[in-house]
């Protein structure tokens, strides 16, 4: 039986919201009383975890004095010195306020779009002091119920403006932090600007300082809009912007439920446990999800525990995949070439052109083929059922 402890070399992170959440949703009250920062802390140093994220709201409220910021700053780095715990991430709270009703960078009232940028300012210059490498954006109210609030090119353009301008505070503070922007489709508005990963790539590529900035998948947000989540982060991972990752999980077609990582589509977890250690992905591992309503601080800590666990488990069984001789013979076959095909591949030459032209091919001979798929998921499938 394998040793599924959390390690600090895993970087297993959780926000203060995730484990904090108090259990409030659109139709129900909180259900647990709400623990201060430094008792999270506590909670998650006692379950294992490697670091903890925050909003800069989570841990000092938006109308705190410079002198209780001060105090509730400091209480919070002895927490974190008591308990070797580390903040890799933070993030701005821009959603929460109702003066963000509208949106943040994106919104019509100017002065609303220049408070978000002040916020952002003081939020990063907080994160830098709790040691944050990374630096989270998640536009929760950058969007709209109606189009006739507002030109969505309008709303790339200032998104753009507001993401350029805090690359050169960054810049201009000498701060070694990066941007990592994270997409949802929609929720709590109707609809979400740069709603996918996807998005985000072609939205960075855009920007006045690109290499400063990458993204945050979170499963559940790329299943919300029907997507392949492990497809959303080999393409940020190939282009080099996989700078965080947002691990939960989540029913297709649904709200936003932030589960257990991988309670809910084990498989989908699996392949994408499987990309981040093959690929040796060096981030942190942040779980951004949330405990049942039913439960109590115990069962916080069941939950807490299970994202942990089921991802070790399932590292492991990645490993067991990958030394399977089976599943290996089975890849090999698959993959087989006999190096004929060569001199037509790789780089464009004009005679590589004209000879590939000039081949003919048994089109036929490469319908027949049977490509084995069939058992190389059912091998897997046993792999996960725990039968190999
Ligand atoms: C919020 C949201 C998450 C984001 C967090 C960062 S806050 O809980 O649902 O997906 O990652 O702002
Ligand atoms: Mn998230
Ligand atoms: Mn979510």
């Amino acid at each position: 039986m394998s040793d599924y402890t959390p390690r600090p070399e895993h970087k297993f992170t959780f926000g203060l919201w995730t484990v904090g959440n108090i259990g409030r949703d659109p139709f129900g009250h909180p259900v647990r009383d709400p623990l201060s920062p430094v008792e999270i802390v506590h909670l998650l140093a006692e379950v294992g975890a490697y670091g903890v994220n925050l909003h800069d709201n989570d841990l000092v409220p938006i109308d705190a004095t410079p002198a209780e910021r001060d105090r509730i700053v400091r209480e919070f780095k002895q927490a974190l010195a008591d308990t070797g715990l580390v903040v890799p991430m933070a993030t701005t709270n821009l959603f929460s306020d109702p003066a963000f009703k509208d949106g943040a960078f994106t919104a019509n009232d100017p002065r609303v779009r220049a408070y978000a940028l002040h916020k952002t300012m003081h939020a990063i210059d907080l994160g830098v002091e709790l040691g944050a490498r990374v630096y989270v954006f998640w536009g929760g109210r950058e969007g709209v119920e109606t189009d006739a609030a507002r030109d969505p090119v309008t709303a790339i353009k200032r998104m753009r403006e507001a993401i350029n301008f805090l690359c050169e505070y960054v810049l201009d503070q000498g701060y070694d932090l990066k941007f990592a922007l994270e997409a949802k489709p929609n929720e709590p508005r109707g609809d979400i600007y740069t709603a996918t990963t996807g998005h985000m790539l072609a939205f960075i590529a855009t920007l006045d300082h690109p290499e400063m900035v990458g993204v945050n998948p979170e499963v559940a947000h790329e299943h919300m809009a029907g997507l392949n989540f492990l497809h959303n982060v080999a393409q940020a991972w190939e282009a080099g912007k996989l700078f965080h990752i947002d691990l939960n999980d989540q029913l297709f077609g649904r709200y936003d439920q932030d589960y257990r990582f991988g309670s809910a589509n084990p498989k989908a977890a699996f392949f994408l446990v499987k990309f981040l250690e093959d690929v040796g992905y060096q981030g942190s591992r942040h779980f951004d999800a949330h405990a049942y309503r039913t439960e109590d601080y115990e069962g916080v800590k069941d939950f807490a525990r299970g994202c942990m666990r089921t991802y070790l488990i399932l590292k492991e069984k990645a490993a067991r995949w990958n030394a399977d001789p089976e599943i290996q013979a089975l890849l090999q076959e698959i993959n087989h070439d006999d190096g004929s095909m060569a001199p037509f591949q790789g780089t464009y030459t004009a005679a590589k052109a004209a000879a590939l032209k000039a081949h003919s091919f048994d089109r036929q001979a490469l319908g027949r083929r049977g490509l084995m798929y069939e058992r190389l998921d059912q091998l897997t499938v046993e792999v996960l059922l725990g039968v190999r």
